[in-house]
């Protein structure tokens, strides 16, 4: 083989199921399942898998799903066909939980929906039966959902449910969001508790940047007497940032997160669309950047759930992920930056066939967050902290 060999001392788990893949969001829709196929075939050729645990996800079941979700809501899901897109008598209920153009239903949805989620049901459990430190499931991280409603391309809050698992076992569960937008349905999902901490990293515009929430101040509830008081955190940023300034804030502010409040574990949504060049993204991250805070991240010695989320630009979503797992396993200087022959869909790498080819300088975005703004960040953040201590 090529050298790649189980990581010492702990244990990875891979959670993936190929019918994930197939599904198809629509022709012009920017979320591309098959970006999967891309990271697997990388993740393949590099010979990462001989790390790794695999399992082949298993689709959640109704009531695992109905942990976060409304029945009402998983029986439309469950039941609705694409030919009701365009049916009448449905569009009272496609309003009421938000299909369309962003949500659109498609051939296979709740196969789909049910497979993601298992994935990350399955990777929760691995770790809370100690038979996993770290557990991926790279199809997950679908942020948005909400309890009754669908939202921004996701409809089953795999995050939430596999949080819900570590939460049986941990009295604290931290999660970390580097898509580069709003984790809004995780952190709405555990508003009221101060049980999980959210931390979202994102690029915020109220009026003109999905989802327009997450705004520095909306740290939880008002009302100081409300569990969740001061157990949501936001990061607010600006177009353009880049991988230096984005390391050091993110290492400034989990840091000081993790010494406040003492997680038992920690969930990390991985959003390649914070990724330079991304089709629907604004900031100037490279593949290294991004994969520098999943390092940090494992630094902490936590058991991690690391899960996917974003990323519109399929070659470099599954250069970010293939990269990340390498971290995860150890690997990462094992791994060579050009991309092997083997790999299946190679021409997708061209012309430069490297892991890490400089995103920030192929589509120059003017940076927009000055070392005033970045340091005044991490400063309200240290003291929304001292707050959530009480
Ligand atoms: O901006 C919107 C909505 C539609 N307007 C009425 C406001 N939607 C965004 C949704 C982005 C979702 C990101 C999901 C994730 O965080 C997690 C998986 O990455 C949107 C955008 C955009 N540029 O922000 N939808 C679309 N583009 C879109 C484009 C073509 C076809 C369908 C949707
Ligand atoms: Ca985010
Ligand atoms: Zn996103």
């Amino acid at each position: 083989h090529n050298g790649i060999t189980r990581p010492q001392g702990y244990t990875v788990s891979w959670h993936a199921n190929p019918a994930v893949e197939a599904h198809h969001f629509g022709q012009s829709h920017p979320m591309k399942p098959w970006r999967l196929v891309l990271t697997k075939e990388l993740v393949l050729a590099y010979g990462m898998h001989h790390a790794m645990d695999l399992y082949l996800s298993r689709a959640a079941t109704f009531e695992e799903m109905a942990d976060f979700h409304t029945e009402d809501y998983l029986d439309f899901l469950r039941q609705v066909i694409p030919a009701d897109m365009e049916a009448a008598e449905q569009s009272e209920r496609m309003a009421k939980y938000n299909f369309g153009d962003d949500c659109p239903i498609f051939d296979g949805l709740y196969n789909y929906c049910s497979l993601y989620s298992g994935g990350t049901v399955d990777a929760a459990r691995k770790l809370v039966n100690n038979q996993a430190d770290i557990a991926i499931n790279w199809s997950g991280g679908l942020h948005h959902a909400k309890k009754t409603e669908a939202s921004g391309f996701c409809y089953v809050n795999d995050v939430v449910l596999g949080i819900l698992q570590l939460l049986r076992f941990h009295p604290r569960v931290m999660y970390i969001d580097i898509d580069v937008h709003h984790g809004d349905g995780v952190e709405q999902a555990f508003w009221s508790t101060d049980r999980v901490l959210t931390v979202s990293f994102h690029k915020f515009d109220r009026d003109n940047f999905f989802p327009g929430t997450g705004s520095l101040d909306s740290t939880g509830p008002s009302h100081p007497s409300n569990p969740g008081a001061h157990h949501a955190l936001n990061v607010p940023l600006n177009d353009g940032i880049e991988d230096g300034d984005y390391l050091q804030l993110f290492k400034d502010i989990i840091g000081s997160c993790v010494e406040t409040y003492q997680p038992g574990a920690i969930v990390l949504q991985c959003g390649a669309d914070s990724l330079g060049c991304d089709r629907l993204g604004c900031f100037s991250l490279n593949v290294t950047g991004h994969g520098s805070c999943v390092a940090y991240v494992k630094t902490l010695g936590l058991p991690l759930l690391v899960v996917g989320g974003g990323g519109y630009t399929p070659r470099n979503v599954s250069r970010a992920w293939a990269h990340e797992t390498s971290i995860l396993i150890d690997a990462a200087d094992k791994i060579d930056p050009n991309i092997p022959e083997t790999v299946t869909f190679r021409n997708h790498f061209g012309p430069d066939y490297s892991l890490f080819p400089p995103l920030s300088e192929m589509r120059k975005i003017e940076n927009k967050n000055s070392k005033q703004y970045l340091a005044t960040l991490v400063s309200t953040i240290r003291e929304q902290l001292r707050y959530m201590q009480g």
